[in-house]
């Protein structure tokens, strides 16, 4: 008999602290107030040219975003910083995207009724880890007492579909009975605070799935795996230079490259077809339509993008049951946004109702996980 994944739970930690636009916009704008008075000879004379301030309705308009949740709010709006403290932690103490992933995992484990005897494996799947190596994932696994096999990967924002698509793969073939896929994402740490069009983009926050065989999952508990799709396309419109390598290149780490930087309106017309197309063909491959879908739990970038990409797959708007939104109070949590979004919005689902776990981001990267409520 053939075995499939179940996911019997997720997890989500919301760092405490919160930044409103208006608080972000004004840090901005005193950084350039600041940056244009030191500057003032240079500006004068025609060398460089004036910072423009930001602003709190074009934040909102263009991306839909009105709060981020952040791991350190004073270093991000001290306008002579502009850069989260997070000081170094001992090699004795657990890291930081560790004690963010204890806490999210836990909370799938619980939802799940689960304890880490059952589990036999970790993916620790996001934009950026902290360290190359030991694994971040081996580091949760230790603290969680998992005997098993624990890596990381990172695919962006994609890199939790592509966990849940390793972690099915993993409990469909034998290699373990259930799988964490865990998304520690700290965007605040590589955003450019200082940068106008990006500065308002990302949170930070970490969601964990806990995936399962269903032999070992009680009748009508948790969203049956019907399939999994992903994409991948080469595109240097969202990208991030910083890496070790840096140290030998002489191009210095301090440079804006060497953090995130996009084309976004390249981004916003270049994916959001490639993700409804991807979406419709994978209904279609599963012999089903857009109209039998629930809710959509998309990626959360841009409301617009989001909006897009729904009527697209719709033929019409979808409303805001059908595709639920919380980049409002998020931002940009890169591979945590869908998941943050399933979450969130799963627990009046019964039993047949379908939906989609769709993100996109960089590489270009878009996956798509179909699921149906047990
Ligand atoms: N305040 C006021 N005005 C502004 C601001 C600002 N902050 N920024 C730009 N403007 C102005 C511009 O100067 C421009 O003025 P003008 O028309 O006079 O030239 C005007 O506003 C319009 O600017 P844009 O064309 O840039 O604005 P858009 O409407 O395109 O909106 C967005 C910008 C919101 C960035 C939009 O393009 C977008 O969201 N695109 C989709 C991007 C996306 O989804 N990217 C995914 C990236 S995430 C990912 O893959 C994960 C990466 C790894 C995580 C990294 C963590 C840090």
């Amino acid at each position: 008999m053939s075995i499939t994944a179940i996911i019997t739970g997720t997890g989500l930690y919301t760092p405490p602290a919160s930044i409103s636009n208006e608080e972000l916009v004004a840090s901005f704008n005193r950084y350039v107030e600041l940056h244009n008075e030191r500057n003032a000879d240079a500006i004068a004379r025609g060398e460089i040219d004036p910072l423009q301030p930001s602003a709190v309705e074009f934040i909102e308009k263009a991306s839909g975003i009105k709060s981020r949740h952040v791991m350190d709010k004073d270093g991000i709006l001290d306008p002579e910083r502009m850069c989260p403290r997070l000081p170094e932690r001992s090699n004795d103490e657990p890291s930081i995207q560790c004690d963010m992933s204890m806490a999210a995992a836990r909370e799938a484990l619980a939802q799940a009724g689960r304890t880490p005897e059952d589990v036999d494996a970790v993916i620790v799947a996001c934009s950026n880890l902290q360290r190359a190596y030991p694994a971040v994932a081996i580091e949760v696994q230790e603290a969680l007492g998992i005997d098993g096999f624990a890596y990381d990967m990172n695919v962006a924002c994609s890199s939790a579909t592509f966990g849940i698509q390793a972690a099915a793969n993993a409990v469909e073939n034998g290699t373990a009975r259930a799988v964490l896929v865990i998304s520690p994402e700290i965007c605040s740490g590589h955003l450019n605070f200082r940068d106008r069009d990006s500065h308002f983009i990302f949170g930070d926050a970490c969601t964990a799935v806990l995936v399962e065989r269903d032999d070992q999952v009680a009748a009508g508990h948790g969203f049956e795996v019907l399939g999994t799709r992903l994409k991948t396309r080469f595109s240097n419109n969202i990208r991030n230079n910083f890496g070790f390598l840096n140290r030998g290149d002489e191009s210095g780490i301090g440079k804006p490259d060497k953090l995130f930087v996009q084309q976004g309106r390249k981004v916003f017309k270049e994916v959001s077809p490639m993700v409804a197309e991807l979406i419709v063909s994978h209904l279609e491959s599963l012999s089903l339509k857009a109209e039998d879908l629930r809710r959509m739990w998309l990626h959360q970038a841009n409301l617009n993008m989001n909006q897009l990409i729904s009527r697209r797959v719709l033929g019409r708007d979808a409303t805001t049951d059908e595709a639920p939104v919380i980049l409002d109070e998020y931002a940009n949590t890169s591979s945590a946004g869908s998941i943050i979004a399933y979450h969130q919005h799963k627990d009046d689902f019964t039993p047949g109702d379908l939906g989609v776990i769709c993100s996109f981001g960089a590489g270009y990267s878009i996956g798509s996980v179909v699921v149906r409520k047990r």
